[in-house]
């Protein structure tokens, strides 16, 4: 997988992915990073590149051709590396929400070096309006909230994708049983003590009995999602064993 970033701070960038499993992938060459600079492609004194909005308030707007510059590079560098195509994704809270389900399809459109990952990192007040319409092919929405700037949105993205590449995860780190997976939430989790500020371990997890263990656990995720996350659960249905098994946790 071939991504590339666009940013005003390369350095938060790459060193922010040099870290645990997505750094360990980029070290084994799972995928591959490239960092570009909008900067870079400005040649005035003062290498501007924002400036005021029009219509007047505050804030700036990143400017549109120090972007086009950016991208075209981008573009042209993952096609001189083998890419066919190109996917520009902008990180903005007027996106689209981030689903497990979109990270999937993100991973399969650039599995294979076939289609690039171009990720665009606003700044300021966001970007001229001409780059989404004409140069963003998917805009991105990681929660309902504002940060300072695209680049943790991105990075979470990347960490989402990267994650799922075949050989990321080591045996103890399987993500078969992630939270999401089967659209449910993740079940709680013990280690040892047996016995920690008052509280001992469930009992079912210390018995040895795995299909007892993994009833409980399902029963653990169904309760949980329904308590927390209702919507997750309406939209994913529930079977007639997975009813029965609720009716008798809850009891418990
Ligand atoms: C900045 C600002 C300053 C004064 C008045 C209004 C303002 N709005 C913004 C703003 O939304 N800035 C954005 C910062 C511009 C695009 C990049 N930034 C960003 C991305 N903030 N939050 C995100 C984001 C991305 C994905 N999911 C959640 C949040």
């Amino acid at each position: 997988m071939r991504i590339d970033v666009i940013t005003l701070f390369p350095e938060m960038v790459a060193h922010a992915l040099r870290f645990g499993i997505v750094g360990r992938a980029l070290d084994n060459a799972l995928w591959s990073l490239h960092i570009w600079n909008p900067r870079d492609f400005v040649s005035d004194t003062h290498r501007t590149v924002d400036d005021r909005p029009y219509g007047g308030g505050p804030g700036m707007v990143m400017l549109a051709a120090p972007l086009k510059a950016t991208l075209i590079a981008a573009r042209t560098a993952q096609q001189e590396n083998g890419c066919q195509d190109s996917h520009v994704i902008y990180l903005s809270p007027t996106g689209a929400p981030t689903t497990h389900t979109r990270i999937a399809a993100l991973a399969q459109k650039a599995a294979q070096h076939q289609t690039g990952l171009i990720f665009l990192a606003g700044r300021y007040e966001g970007i001229d309006e001409r780059i989404l319409l004409h140069e963003v092919d998917e805009e991105l929405a990681v929660g309902d909230f504002v940060v300072s700037g695209g680049e943790l949105p991105v990075l979470m993205v990347i960490d989402a994708l990267v994650r799922r590449l075949p050989g990321a995860l080591n045996d103890t780190e399987s993500a078969e049983q992630d939270s999401f997976v089967d659209g449910l939430l993740d079940c709680p989790h013990y280690t040892r003590p047996p016995k920690f500020d008052g509280i001992a371990v469930p009992d079912v997890l210390l018995s040895g009995d795995h299909a007892k263990i993994a009833r409980w656990r399902l029963a653990q995720s169904l309760l949980r999602t329904q308590a927390r996350r209702p919507d997750l659960l309406a939209a994913r249905g529930l079977s007639e064993e997975e009813k029965k098994l609720m009716e008798e946790f809850r009891q418990r």
